[in-house]
C-alpha cells in the first residue's frame, strides 16, 4: 500500500494548477480581480505556481487567519440533539452512530451544518438570483444585472442528482490524533459530510438564459450570509470563484433536498450544488453569480482551500478542488463489542474522483484485512455502504480500520501528507472499540 496518495488525479490536478497559473499571469497584467486579497499575497501565490514544476521546497508552517464567528447565539436553526450532532462553534458534525440504519440519502434532520456565521431565514418569495460581470453578453454591470426570480428558476428544466457535500477539513482531527500534526480549523472528525438527492436547474442553463460569452473565464457565486470576520477584519460574503468548464458541466442551482425545498440551515431557497468538489464550493444561500472575463480571486481560493506546508509548494497549491477517498464505520467512538457474540460491521466509504470499488476491513488493528460486502453499485459523486460480520474473540481494546479503494484507483493510504489547514485528510482512521 503506497504511503502517499495525491490528493487529486494527476489529470484534475494538472489542469487546475494550468488554469491557476494562467490566473495569475493575468493578474500581474492587470487583467484579473482580486477584491479582498492584498497583492503581496498574490504575488506570493504567483511564485508558488512557478515552483511548482519544480520539486516543492521545505517552506515555513504558514500561520493562518484565526477566524471568528460574525455573530455569537444560535447560528443554526434545526434542532441538534446531542445523539445526532456534535456542535463545533457556528457548525455541527453528524454523529456516525446516528446514520445506521438511515438509507442512502441521508435525512435533512441528520445533515452536517458548516456555517461561516449564522443561518440567514430567507424568503422565497422575496429572493431574486443577479447575475452580472464582463463575462455576459453587453458585459453588464453589478448595477444592470440579468436577474431570475425563484419562479423563473422553478419554470425552467429540473434535474435530480444524488451528490455529497463534505467540507473540505472532514477528518481534519485524525492530522493530530494520527500523525501529531499541528493545523488549524474546526476539528472534524468524519461527520463533516451528507449525501442528498438535490433537485434544482443547471448552472449551465441560467448561464446561457444570462448571456453568458465566449470570454468567461471564471464564476464566482456569493453566499447573502452576514459578512465573515477574520483577525478582526472583514472578508466580505463568502465566495469562491469556479472555473467556467466545472460551472458548465455538472453544477446545480438547487432547491430542493431529499424532496423538501431546501433548509433554511442548508442553503434556502436556493444553494449551488458542486458534484466532487469541496464544500465551499457549495454556496448556501446564492444571492449573486458574478461571471467574469477575468480570473477573479477571493479569500477562499488564496488564505484558504489552498495546501500550505512543507510537503507543498512555497506559497500554497493551487485551489483544491475535488474531494479526497473516506471511508467511516457506523458507530462511535469507543463501541463496545462481547467477545464470542457476532456481530455486523457497517460503514460507508466515498471519493472526489470516482466510484467506490472495493472496501477492506482490519478487525485487529490492520494487521489482516478482508473484503467488505458492498451494498451499493459504484458511482461518482457519492458514498458506498458496506458491511462485514465479525466475532470478536478476545476481550481488550482493538482498532477497526477501514480502506477504500475508487475507480481512479485511489487507495487510502496509512498516512495523509499534511497541510497547516488539515484539508484533504485521506489516511485510513483507526476507529477505537473494546471488546468485553
Ligand atoms: N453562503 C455560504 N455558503 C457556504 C458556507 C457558508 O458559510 N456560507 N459554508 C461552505 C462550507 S465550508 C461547506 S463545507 C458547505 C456546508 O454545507 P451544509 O451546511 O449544507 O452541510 O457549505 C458551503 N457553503
Ligand atoms: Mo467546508
Amino acid at each position: 500500500m503506497p504511503s502517499h496518495t495525491p490528493a487529486t488525479t494527476p489529470r484534475s490536478r494538472h489542469d487546475e494548477a494550468a488554469y491557476d497559473s494562467r490566473r495569475l499571469r493575468q493578474y500581474l497584467a492587470g487583467e484579473a480581480r482580486a477584491d479582498g486579497v492584498t497583492r503581496r499575497r498574490l504575488l506570493a501565490l504567483l511564485a508558488a505556481t512557478a515552483a511548482a514544476t519544480t520539486l516543492p521546497r521545505a517552506a515555513q508552517a504558514r500561520a493562518s487567519a484565526s477566524a471568528t464567528p460574525a455573530t455569537a447565539g444560535s447560528p443554526i436553526v434545526k434542532p441538534l440533539p446531542p445523539e445526532w450532532f456534535v456542535q463545533r462553534g457556528t457548525n455541527a458534525e453528524t454523529r456516525w452512530e446516528a446514520l445506521r440504519g438511515t438509507g442512502h440519502h441521508t435525512p435533512n434532520e441528520l445533515f452536517f451544518v458548516r456555517n461561516h456565521t449564522t443561518t440567514p431565514v430567507l424568503e422565497a418569495a422575496d429572493w431574486r438570483l443577479r447575475l452580472w460581470g464582463d463575462g455576459l453578453r453587453g458585459g453588464r454591470g453589478e448595477d444592470r444585472p440579468v436577474e431570475f426570480g425563484y419562479d423563473d428558476l422553478r419554470a425552467l428544466p429540473a434535474v435530480t442528482r444524488t451528490a455529497f457535500v463534505e467540507c473540505a477539513g472532514n477528518g481534519r482531527s485524525h492530522y493530530t490524533t494520527q500523525q501529531g500534526e499541528t493545523v488549524s480549523g474546526t476539528p472534524w472528525t468524519l461527520g463533516a459530510i451528507g449525501v442528498a438527492r438535490w433537485r434544482g436547474v443547471r448552472l449551465a442553463d441560467v448561464l446561457h438564459r444570462a448571456g453568458l460569452t465566449r470570454y468567461a473565464v471564471d464564476v464566482q457565486p456569493r453566499g447573502l450570509d452576514a459578512e465573515y470576520l477574520s483577525g478582526g477584519e472583514s472578508l466580505g460574503r463568502v465566495r469562491r470563484p469556479l472555473p467556467v468548464a466545472k460551472a458548465m458541466d455538472d453544477v446545480l442551482l438547487a432547491y430542493e433536498m431529499n424532496g423538501e425545498p431546501l433548509p433554511a440551515d442548508h442553503g434556502h431557497p436556493v444553494r449551488v450544488l458542486v458534484p466532487s468538489w469541496v464544500g465551499i464550493a457549495s454556496v448556501k444561500w446564492v444571492g449573486d453569480i458574478e461571471v467574469s472575463a477575468r480570473p477573479l480571486y477571493s479569500p477562499w481560493n488564496t488564505t484558504f482551500y489552498r495546501l500550505f506546508g512543507s510537503a507543498h509548494p512555497e506559497g500554497g497549491s493551487a485551489p483544491i478542488g475535488r474531494q479526497t477517498t473516506k471511508s467511516a464505520f457506523e458507530l462511535a467512538s469507543g463501541a463496545t463489542f462481547t467477545a464470542g457474540e457476532g456481530r455486523v460491521l457497517h460503514g460507508r466509504s466515498w471519493s472526489g474522483a470516482g466510484g467506490i470499488v472495493r472496501v477492506d476491513v482490519s478487525t485487529d488493528g490492520g494487521s489482516s484485512w478482508r473484503p467488505a460486502r458492498l451494498h451499493d453499485r459504484p458511482r461518482p459523486d457519492t458514498w458506498t455502504r458496506w458491511s462485514l460480520p465479525w466475532r470478536p474473540d478476545t476481550p481488550g481494546p482493538t482498532h477497526l480500520l477501514a480502506r477504500a479503494t475508487d475507480s481512479a484507483g485511489r487507495t487510502q493510504p496509512v498516512t495523509s501528507v499534511p497541510n497547516t489547514q488539515g484539508y484533504l485528510f485521506d489516511a485510513v482512521v483507526r476507529h477505537p472499540v473494546t471488546v468485553l
